[in-house]
Formats: C-alpha cells, sequence, structure tokens
C-alpha cells in the first residue's frame, strides 16, 4: 500500500577522500591555536562540553606556543621531546625495512603520531601505568628507561627476547617502565586501566592510570563499560581516544565520528572531556599534565579525544593507497608533529637546521647499532630459534598444577616423536 510515506532508508558514512580523489578534511573542524579556553583543574565535567567540540591547540602556523594552554617554557624538556620524536621516527623507519628484510615477521609504525606517546610520557609520573595498543612505542621510547636492544629482541622472538617469544612482535610489556602487556584484543585496554586506577585508590595509593584506544575501536563495548566505572567511581584515570582517521581501511565516521567528536562520548558520560591537536607537542603536553593532575587530586577521570593522522600504513600487512589518497598526509592540516615543534624551537634559538640533522643522524646510528646487537641473538626468521616448548607453560603458576604438568609431559613427548620423524635441514 502506498500511503506516501518514502521508504526507510540507513546513512552509511563514506570517507571524504578515496584513491584519486583528494581528500576533504574540512570534516575536522579545526579551531585556531590559542583559540580554546583553558578551564580550572576542578571544572565540572558538564562544563567542559564546548572543549569536546572545538581543538585545544597551543603552536599556531608560525609555531609560537599561543593561548592559555600554552605550558611554562621549559627548553630542555622541548629538546627531550623533540629527540623522543625523532628517535620514535627512527626506530620505525629502522623496523620497518627490518620487516622487508625478513629479520622480523611483523611491524607497526606510529608515523605522523609521535608527538602524543611521546608528549604524554614526559607529563605523567614514573609509577604510573599505562595500558596501551600497539601504536604507543612512543610511550617506552621518550623515557629512555628500556633500551632499544631489548625492544628489538622482542620483535625478533629471539634468546633475549623478555617476552619469550609468546607475544606478537611489537605487544611489548614493561611493568618497570608503566608499560602493561599489550594485548591485540583491542579495547580490553580501556576496562583494565579503570580497573587498575580504581584499584590504586582503593589501596589509598598516589598512582594514576592512563588508558589507550582507537578511533576505530571505541565502536567496542568496552569502551563505553570502562566509561561508566570511571564516571561512577570518579577512577583516577586519563582516557585517551587516539583519532588517527582510520581502522586499517575504515574511515573514523564508521565508528561514529561524523557529526560529533569521540571527545563529545566522554561529556555525555559526565567526564570532563577535551579535544586536543595531537600533533601539537605542547598541546599535548599541557592537556595531558591537565588530565594527569585531576586524575591525581580525586577530581575524576579526563577524556582526551587526540586528532592525528596515521601517516603510515596500519601494519606491514596492509596497503593503504588501496582505500585512501597516497598523498594524505602532505594535506591533513595539523601537519607533522615533528616540524611543528622543531619550528617552535628554532624560533626560540633553542634549536638549528644543523642541530636537527646531526640529532636524526646520531639516533639512526643508534638504531642500526641497536638492531645489529639484537641480530647477534639470533631471532624465529634469523636462525629459525624456538624457544623451548617448557616456555609455553612456565610463568603462570608459582607451582604447576597436574594437569598443566601432564599437558607439558604430553607436549614433550610429541614434540620429540616429530623431531624424529623430520630429517635435519641441508646445510
Ligand atoms: C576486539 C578486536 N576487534 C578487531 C580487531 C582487529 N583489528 C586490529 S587493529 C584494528 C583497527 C583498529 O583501529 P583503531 O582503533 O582506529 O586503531 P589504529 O590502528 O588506527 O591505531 C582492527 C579492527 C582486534 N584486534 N580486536
Ligand atoms: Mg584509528
Amino acid at each position: 500500500m502506498n500511503t506516501g510515506t518514502p521508504p526507510l532508508r540507513l546513512h552509511v558514512p563514506e570517507p571524504s577522500g578515496r584513491p584519486g580523489h583528494a581528500t576533504d578534511f574540512s570534516y575536522l573542524h579545526v579551531a585556531p591555536a590559542g583559540a580554546a579556553r583553558r578551564p580550572p583543574v576542578d571544572v565540572s565535567p558538564a562544563d567542559t562540553a564546548d572543549l569536546a567540540f572545538t581543538l585545544v591547540r597551543v603552536l599556531d602556523d608560525d609555531g609560537h606556543a599561543v593561548g592559555p594552554w600554552a605550558p611554562e617554557p621549559d627548553v630542555p624538556l622541548l629538546q627531550r621531546g623533540l629527540r623522543a620524536m625523532l628517535k620514535t621516527r627512527a626506530f620505525d623507519a629502522r623496523m620497518l625495512i627490518a620487516q622487508r628484510q625478513k629479520k622480523i615477521s611483523f611491524y607497526m609504525q606510529c608515523l605522523g603520531e609521535e608527538a602524543i606517546a611521546t608528549a604524554h610520557a614526559l607529563a605523567i609520573e614514573p609509577g604510573d601505568m599505562c595500558f596501551p595498543t600497539y601504536r604507543q612505542q612512543g610511550l617506552l621510547l621518550a623515557r629512555d628507561d628500556i633500551p632499544m636492544v631489548e625492544m628489538m629482541c622482542q620483535l625478533m622472538s629471539n634468546e633475549r627476547d623478555p617476552m619469550r617469544g609468546r607475544q606478537l612482535p611489537v605487544m611489548y610489556s614493561y611493568k618497570r617502565a608503566g608499560f602493561f602487556s599489550i594485548s591485540g584484543n583491542l579495547a580490553t585496554q580501556f576496562i583494565q586501566a579503570v580497573g587498575w586506577g580504581m584499584a590504586s585508590a582503593i589501596k589509598g595509593d598516589t598512582k594514576i592510570a592512563s588508558a589507550w584506544i582507537g578511533d576505530g575501536s571505541t565502536a567496542e563495548a568496552d569502551f563505553h563499560t570502562a566509561l561508566t566505572f570511571a564516571h561512577v567511581y570518579r577512577a583516577p584515570v586519563i582516557l585517551n581516544v587516539v583519532n588517527n582517521q582510520w581502522a586499517i581501511s575504515t574511515f573514523q565516521a564508521i565508528a561514529g565520528g561524523e557529526a560529533t567528536t569521540f571527545a563529545a562520548r566522554g561529556v555525555g558520560c559526565g567526564i570532563a572531556s577535551l579535544r586536543v591537536d595531537g600533533n601539537d607537542f605542547l598541546a599535548v603536553l599541557a592537556a595531558s599534565r591537565w588530565a594527569a593532575e585531576r586524575a591525581r587530586r580525586n577530581l575524576g577521570p579526563t577524556l582526551i579525544e587526540w586528532i592525528t593522522y596515521r601517516a603510515g600504513a596500519h601494519s606491514t600487512a596492509d596497503d593503504p593507497s588501496r582505500y585512501r589518497p597516497a598523498d594524505d598526509w602532505v594535506h591533513f592540516p595539523l601537519g607533522d608533529p615533528i616540524e611543528r615543534l622543531k619550528r617552535h624551537l628554532v624560533g626560540l634559538g633553542a634549536w638549528s637546521d644543523a642541530e636537527h640533522d646531526r640529532t636524526q643522524k646520531a639516533l639512526e646510528a643508534e638504531v642500526a647499532a641497536a638492531l645489529k646487537q639484537a641480530e647477534s641473538y639470533g631471532g624465529t626468521l634469523i636462525d629459525n630459534h624456538v624457544p623451548p616448548i617448557e616456555s609455553m607453560f612456565e610463568d603462570v603458576y608459582r607451582d604447576m598444577p597436574a594437569h598443566l604438568r601432564e599437558q607439558l609431559n604430553q607436549a614433550r613427548a610429541e614434540w620429540q616423536q616429530q623431531r624424529a620423524a623430520t630429517p635435519p635441514k641441508e646445510g
């Protein structure tokens, strides 16, 4: 029966750029640097609603630090930050080559997103616990407390791999550096971080948690569950949403970023929220410090949406030229975080092109030397290193329960049988 009412239909968001068609980045709603207000840390969550829709920025196009979020000048810290970003980029570039050379099986870069993890690492305290995803290697590389060689041994699953071959490459775990074991099950980091923060409060401790998630993964139920718990108990946690515009080949609008923001999810849950320029090292530092102070002073959680762009492929198994314009990053309105901090420091007379080149070359040499050392310990793809079968069963229980001992014996017997049946390789 025709009632004159049009048939129902669904809206399926489309990316504003595809291969061969330049991306229209106007959907981002970029505010000018210095325009967003900086409320006191004890602001009520509802009074951050406007900050969830604007963009907190400090560095303007000329590299000047402007507006209420500009942190106190601290040249040595900013030089350290620039070095940390350069180190992260050099590490990523070398590991990508190592994967192509079949020295490691898999790698994930954070190209273009370096400011977020590095500045955040310098804004929180030792003892605080981050629950990162695979794109926050900058948290480890910024603080210099974990040797690069050790990270590379993890990537190679060699005899010095602290994870003893049990984790995928890039899934580091460093309790001593406040870096919780990475899990491939995305969004679990959010509920774990909130739980860890609640436990810290229950114990009467002073350590806070920092949760990490990507734009795409916010569509998981764990994200929403975490926001509810964080709000209800005012958990001492920073809730970081890294909106790098893509979840593998899926545009951020498919996860719900169209006509609203991911920061707005926080406000809706009664959580103070900010939307911040993630390619602006100074803005990341300032917003992270603001959120950390709120958490540490029992003022509650803060959700921060970091706007950035995933400049590289999702992983070494991805080819982004299949689903987005190849030159997108060049046109991304928030630029390159390294170039922006460099410009700022040069403007202050605290950096130069020559110093930049020198630092970059020195870091590349440091990374290359670390790789050489890591390779000397072998690896799955280098010398067919296979960890002993016992390692599958160890390090879980102090005393191995009977059923696991039984399984271990069975596995050993099967392994020996298999080896006896397989002739050794020639050469
Ligand atoms: C629960 C879960 N679902 C799906 C995947 C497969 N997966 C791995 S990475 C990824 C994309 C995640 O995108 P986003 O959250 O935006 O993070 P980004 O990679 O952009 O940093 C997907 C779907 C997974 N690892 N875990
Ligand atoms: Mg993403």
